[in-house]
């Protein structure tokens, strides 16, 4: 078999096991949920993530049983390492909190690494059901139709995704504002989605022209199968740092329709930071 061919049959047995683990989320989404709070009550975790999480993993283990697996309810506080060997990422439900309150933005994410680069990423919403897909160098598709990002390239024409949620954590706090304060200035318009996956999916389809996601319990599994669909639809995801291609491992990610709004992002971020270290500076 070529490595294509590999690729598909790992494929089509992910697709259906996606959509069946799914139900889960339609059957539950209007029941009381049992919540757990992880890092605090930004960061939650319901029965429902761990079923899902459990039928994934443990029908995946049993057709490939020398896979690993890096999956965000089993991972805990830990920073998984991801090795050569083909490993799938999964985040059973993206979006907790929007699950909980039955907001209808959640969704099953489920990405493929070999060699530690994304090969397959499956981004699944059941409840609007949008099912976005990519496979390395097949493009990038929403309900099997192609999905490409936007032709925004000037950031005062962009629509731009952002998680404020982590205002909450103090040290983090006034860099978040100002982030946030700074591209509203400079944007067309702002919206928050509180899913990473999906809206990375959003800039995917060409409906939101750039995103950024950082802070604590945001880690690969949020980002890897996204990430290969906004590559495979023409986007870019960088590092806020660097304006480098982003680390999977390390996400403090922008995702952008482009490298001309990608890097708009990185600068308003890098300016922004250097302001509230000043003031953090002038007020010790
Ligand atoms: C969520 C992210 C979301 C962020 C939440 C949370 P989870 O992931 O997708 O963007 O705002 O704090 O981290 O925990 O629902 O899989």
């Amino acid at each position: 078999m070529t490595m294509d061919s590999t690729l598909d049959v790992y494929y089509e047995f992910v697709m259906g096991l996606t959509r069946e683990a799914a139900k889960v989320i339609t059957n539950s989404i209007k029941l009381r949920k049992t919540v757990d709070t992880k890092r605090g009550d930004w960061d939650l975790v319901t029965q429902y993530d761990r079923e899902i999480e459990e039928i994934i993993i443990d029908r995946l283990k049993s057709q490939y049983p020398d896979h690993m697996f890096i999956a965000e309810e089993s991972a805990g506080n830990n920073s998984p390492d991801l090795t050569d060997a083909p490993t799938w990422i999964i985040d059973p439900i993206d979006g907790t909190t929007n699950f909980v309150h039955g907001f209808p933005h959640t969704c099953v994410v489920i990405a493929l690494a070999i060699r530690k680069e994304v090969v397959i990423g499956i981004v699944y919403n059941p409840l609007l059901e949008q099912l976005f897909t990519a496979r390395k160098g097949r493009g990038a598709f929403l309900n099997g139709e192609p999905i490409s990002t936007s032709e925004v390239d000037d950031f005062s024409k962009a629509l731009v995704c952002f998680e404020p949620g982590f205002i909450k954590i103090e040290s983090m706090a006034e860099y978040v504002v100002e982030r946030l304060r700074a591209i509203i200035k400079v944007a067309h318009g702002i919206r928050t989605l509180g899913v990473a996956a999906l809206t990375l999916c959003y800039v995917a389809m060409g409906a939101v022209d750039a995103y950024h996601i950082e802070g604590p319990g945001i880690e690969v599994w949020d980002i890897a199968a996204a990430s290969l669909i906004i590559a495979e639809a023409g986007g870019v995801v960088v590092d806020r740092v660097s304006g480098e291609r982003v680390d999977i491992m390390k996400p403090r990610a922008i995702g952008a329709a482009n490298s001309k709004i990608a890097d708009a992002m990185v600068k308003i971020i890098r300016e922004t930071d250097e302001r509230v270290d000043q003031m953090k500076n002038s007020t010790h």
